[in-house]
């Protein structure tokens, strides 16, 4: 297999052939699938974590230690998610999954935008095939610490700013908490599961967007070229996986996926 780095437009025109001939295709997401829709990345320039450390917000023992700093980091999140939408890399994925029936999206990203491109995209249609599997949670919605419920989240509740008490849960009063995984926490067993056997029988793995350092998600992909398919990324930067990508694209996800996956 070729081991092509850098961006030409002979890398392009192989992986978008690439993709279109494939059977059964898996994406694999992460954060910079959403930069372009607004959404700040985790490291990185302007990441989240430049101003907050991952290890103070985004683990079980930030949110025993202090609540309050934990949710009004989310909230903030949340907000910003709401007023964003998605950009044409969703939308591409989306379409593509729509009409390319053995296409499974991955995703870490929590903000629910592969979810609202692919509704967007169905119309009237069944989104069914574009909806991804979110192996890191959905930031939308609260769950319960105590009983484990979940619900959609009420975004527009109280103020933005200003000390408030930690939402309850409505069943057992227990403290919510953002239905998402943190470092340290499982993952869904059942979600993994498909997501790696998806990987298995791909022809190839089309990963978009993320510094593939955070496990499991980024064996994901390896899973793939051990069984013998492709890995195609797309990045504007290299990351642990560009060694081992059979093509890799140095660019923004919103215009390389159009020209990937978008039909002739
Ligand atoms: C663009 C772009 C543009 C910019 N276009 N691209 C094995 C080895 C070592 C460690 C571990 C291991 N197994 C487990 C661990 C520990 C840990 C881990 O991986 N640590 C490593 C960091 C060392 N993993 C875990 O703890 C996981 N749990 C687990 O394994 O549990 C085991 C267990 C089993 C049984 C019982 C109990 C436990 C859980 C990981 C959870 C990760 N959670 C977060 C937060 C989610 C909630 C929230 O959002 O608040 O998930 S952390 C954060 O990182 C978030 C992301 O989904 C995840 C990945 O980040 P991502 O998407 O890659 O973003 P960035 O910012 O890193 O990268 C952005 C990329 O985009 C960059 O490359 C840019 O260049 C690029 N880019 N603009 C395209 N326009
Ligand atoms: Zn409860």
């Amino acid at each position: 297999v070729d081991r092509v780095q850098g961006l030409s437009a002979d890398d392009a025109d192989r992986a978008r052939a690439v993709l279109q001939g494939a059977e059964r295709v898996v994406v694999l997401t992460g954060a910079g699938t959403s930069a372009e829709s607004g959404v700040p990345t985790f490291r990185g320039e302007e990441g989240l974590w430049r101003s907050f450390r991952p290890e103070e917000l985004a683990t079980p023992e930030a949110f025993a230690r202090d609540p309050e700093l934990v949710w009004t980091w989310y909230r903030w999140r949340r907000s910003l998610v709401a007023d964003c939408s998605p950009n044409p890399g969703h939308v591409a994925l989306a379409r593509f999954a729509l009409r390319h029936g053995a296409t499974t999206i991955v995703t870490q990203n929590v903000d629910g935008l592969h979810t609202r491109a692919a509704i967007e995209a169905a119309d009237v249609g069944d989104p069914a095939p574009a909806l991804p599997l979110e192996l890191h949670g959905a930031i939308g919605r609260d769950r319960c610490s105590a009983c484990g419920a979940v619900r959609e989240a009420l975004v527009l509740e109280g103020p933005a700013e200003g000390p408030r008490t930690i939402p309850r849960c409505p069943i057992c009063d227990g403290p919510l908490r953002p239905d998402v995984v943190w470092f340290g926490e499982a993952l869904d067993a059942e979600l993994l599961e498909r997501a790696f056997e998806r990987a298995r029988g791909a022809d190839v793995c089309l990963v978009v967007g993320t510094s593939a350092v955070v496990q499991p998600a980024a064996s994901i992909p390896i899973t793939t070229l051990e069984r013998g398919g492709a890995l195609i990324e797309v990045n504007p930067e290299p990351t642990p996986l560009t060694p081992r990508a059979t093509i890799s694209l140095r660019g923004k996800s919103g215009p390389l996926l159009g020209a990937l996956l978008d039909p002739a």
